[in-house]
């Protein structure tokens, strides 16, 4: 079949496009839909359906044209022929309508969809906006808050609630092309003409004063410094107060300039990588997948009662196991109050929060994990522990049930030994708060068996997860990064910055937290009892982390005990900055000889952001991430990376592998070689000037 077919059924012109896998607008398509609109206006057609084969209407414009040369017809050019069609065209709409994709259906005169369909205009997490009348015509229908709502969000809506927007004219229950067919019918029956979004007038008196100017203000605080949802808010602005072409025209313009921007480049980097996470080398389509259909977990603490949640939200039975009932009462309670918080964001309804929560039953016994087809251990870091569960889920669980472990940084083979079965065992390594953080992180231990890899990667699209692969090593990915860019802000604390300064810098930056408040939302207790179990080789210069030990004796231990680098108001937990940590910044400082200094805001990031990348790039090296876009995912789902920067390898890129190098070598000949030498793959790869994207090219 080929993307566009038009046929004649009884006196209405069906046109069907089909473009697997998601119906985006190549320029065959666009060419197709152009071509088939042209000639039905010449034929007995007294309507047309416009309809998609495969999973989904149109998705959108098909994103890997946007780094070509433009190839006409242009979108806007199709849907022009589409509005000015002389009969009216019926969009039929399954799956999701997306960017492009709904930006026709809208350019279409009437719209209906199924029910479990949704609509959106996703532009947005792209770094772009609608740059196919998307900010003219949504207004037009649905109103100007309810636009500027939907088109800053990027957020699909349900059919139902699109129907309630006038977005869509009617809801189609069971089947799509038939539904389409009758409402098509019954508009010919009733002589409707085309229906132009664009001849809807806004009367601008009907908008508040200062709409505009407040929604910028309020964006700037939940996207700081983002381009395209205040180029947007303009495109909407546009739509009351210019004529229809004149919108459209401004549209384009602010359009274009987000396609050009380097934070849209970053955004749509992340769309593929987040994608290119999924696949693993080495397995193909055909390798086997294990059915899981039942989950054990143990420990009911945060973690382990999070990671039930995202089971549980999946319609997938877990058995929570702990120590004695009342642990196992205390992790339902923490379970029963997550899911009233979700509750009141009206994230779910009070029947939804009562079925998952009959699908999480609590346990004491092993013996009621022996049918589990996968069990995650999530106790507390602790390797003696951790060897001892697995050991016992070796004698109690049925032969091929996996077996994970939820470690922070634990060797996977160490836990694996202890089992006669270590091609069952991976590490699953979910993020707090389990049941809201987007990443997991898949361990593959040395014997971890490729089908059990497959369950896992494919198990994440289920519970809603960006799985990302990574190799066994201290920390995997994620943490193993994190250590040189915590230990590099420690050590800017101790030579001169304030814990408010380095917050600042990285977050205005647009890292989610800074790195000092992290520590207090993680709580100190926990990097000290880490290096507590580290050699003295390990835990490397004792100046690094003075001034956390110290806060830690102090009974300081962050958030939780009200103070740590900052003091938490008990209600509201707001922070403000505390005179006796400075007093204990500058004892530590003396104690170890440091004349504090001034240092620059610029150095703070640059020694934060650029101890990440050298990491990165030695995690290369090492094999223990599969590509440099993979730890670009884990930064920004797993540790508030600002996804408009692309992750910390993109960044990288983008900035210039040269000047990092050169950067690195000054930081060294500063600070000494233990924490600054840079990594052999960067110096490699800035002697022959290419980039981490060049040199992944290079792997496939
Ligand atoms: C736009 O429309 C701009 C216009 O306003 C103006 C223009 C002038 N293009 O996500 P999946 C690929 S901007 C190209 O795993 P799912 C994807 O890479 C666009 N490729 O499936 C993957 O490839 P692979 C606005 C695309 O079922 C495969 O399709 N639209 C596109 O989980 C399957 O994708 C959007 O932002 C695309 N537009 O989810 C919507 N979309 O198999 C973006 C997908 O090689 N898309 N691919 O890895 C989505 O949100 C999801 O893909 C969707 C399906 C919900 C549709």
């Amino acid at each position: 079949m080929s993307t566009v077919n038009y046929e004649l059924i009884g006196d209405i012109g069906v046109i069907r496009l089909n473009n697997p896998p998601v119906n985006a607008l190549s320029h065959g398509l666009r060419e197709g839909i152009w071509g088939a609109i042209k000639s039905a206006q010449e034929d007995a057609s007294q309507a047309l359906v416009l309809i998609c084969e495969g999973r989904t209407f149109i998705a959108g414009a098909d994103i890997t044209e946007f780094s070509k040369p433009p190839q006409a017809p242009a979108l806007s050019e199709v849907i022009t022929e589409i509005e000015n069609s002389l009969k009216p065209v019926i969009a039929a709409i399954h799956g999701t309508a997306l960017g492009g994709g709904f930006e026709v259906a809208l350019a279409c005169h009437y719209r209906c969809a199924l029910a479990s369909a949704k609509v959106g205009l996703p532009e947005v997490k792209l770094g772009l906006l609608p740059g196919a009348g998307g900010t003219q015509r949504t207004p037009r229908l649905a109103g100007v808050a309810a636009a500027l709502e939907m088109i800053t969000k990027g957020a699909p809506i349900p059919a139902a609630k699109a129907k309630s927007m006038k977005l869509i004219d009617h809801v189609v229950d069971d089947d799509l092309f038939e539904g389409a067919l009758a409402f098509a019918r019954e508009l010919i029956d009733q002589k409707a003409p085309p229906r132009r979004v664009r001849d809807i007038t806004i009367d601008p008196a009907s908008i508040p004063e200062g709409l505009f100017d407040d929604f910028r203000q309020r964006l700037e605080k939940r996207a700081p410094g983002q381009l395209a949802p205040q180029n947007i808010v303009s495109c909407v602005e546009a739509a009351v107060k210019l004529p229809f072409d004149k919108g459209l025209a401004k549209e384009l313009d602010l359009f274009i300039e987000c396609l050009l921007s380097s934070q849209s480049a970053a955004l749509r980097h992340m769309f593929f990588a987040e994608r290119r996470a999924t696949k693993v080398q080495g397995l193909s389509k055909d390798t086997p997948i294990r059915e899981i259909n039942s989950i054990g977990i143990i420990g009911g603490g945060t973690m382990g009662g999070g990671i039930a949640m995202n089971f549980a939200n999946a319609g997938i039975p877990v058995k929570l196991l702990d120590i004695d009932q009342a642990a196992v009462e205390r992790g339902r309670a923490v379970i029963d109050k997550n899911y009233n918080i979700s509750m009141k964001k009206g994230k779910i309804t009070e029947p939804q929060k009562a079925h998952c929560l009959s699908l999480i039953q609590g346990t004491t016994d092993y013996s009621d994990l022996v049918e589990v087809d996968l069990v995650i251990e999530a106790v507390f870091e602790n390797v003696t522990l951790k060897k001892e569960i697995f050991s016992k889920l070796d004698q109690y669980c049925k032969p091929g049930t996996i077996l994970a472990t939820n470690t922070s940084y634990q060797d996977i083979d160490q836990i694996a030994a202890a089992t006669n079965r270590p091609e069952d065992v991976i590490g699953l390594h979910f993020f707090s708060p389990a049941n809201v953080m987007k990443l997991l992180e898949v361990v593959r231990g040395s014997k971890s068996a490729d089908d059990v890899i497959a369950t896992a990667m494919r198990l994440a699209k289920t519970i809603k997860k960006v799985p990302v692969l990574a190799g066994n090593c201290y920390g995997f990915i994620g943490n193993r990064m994190l250590r040189p860019y915590a230990r590099e802000a420690q050590l800017c604390l101790i030579e001169g910055a304030t814990a408010e300064q380095i917050d600042t810098v990285m977050q205005s930056w647009g890292m989610a937290m800074g790195p000092i408040a992290v520590g207090d939302l993680a709580g100190l207790d926990i990097g000290h009892k880490a290096r507590e179990g580290l050699s003295e080789a390990e835990k490397g210069d004792p100046k690094t982390y003075c001034i956390a030990d110290a806060l830690v004796e102090m009974g300081r231990l962050g958030q939780k005990s009200g103070a740590g680098y900052y003091r938490y108001d008990p209600e509201t937990r707001a922070r403000t900055s505390d005179p006796e940590v400075q007093a204990i910044i500058e004892a530590q400082a003396k104690a170890y000889g440091i004349e504090r200094r001034d240092i620059s805001d610029k150095e703070i990031l640059n020694r934060l952001t650029f101890s990440l990348i050298n990491e990165g790039a030695r995690i290369l090296e090492d094999g223990i991430a599969q590509r440099p876009s993979d730890i670009d995912v884990v930064y920004v789902y797993g540790y508030g990376f600002p996804p408009h920067r692309g992750g910390p390898m993109f960044y990288a890129d983008s900035i210039g592998l040269k000047k990092i190098y050169d950067t690195i070598c000054t930081f060294r000949d500063l600070y000494g070689e233990a924490n600054w030498t840079p990594a052999p793959l960067l110096v490699q790869l800035v002697k022959e000037g290419k980039t981490f994207t060049d040199w992944a090219d290079d792997q496939r």
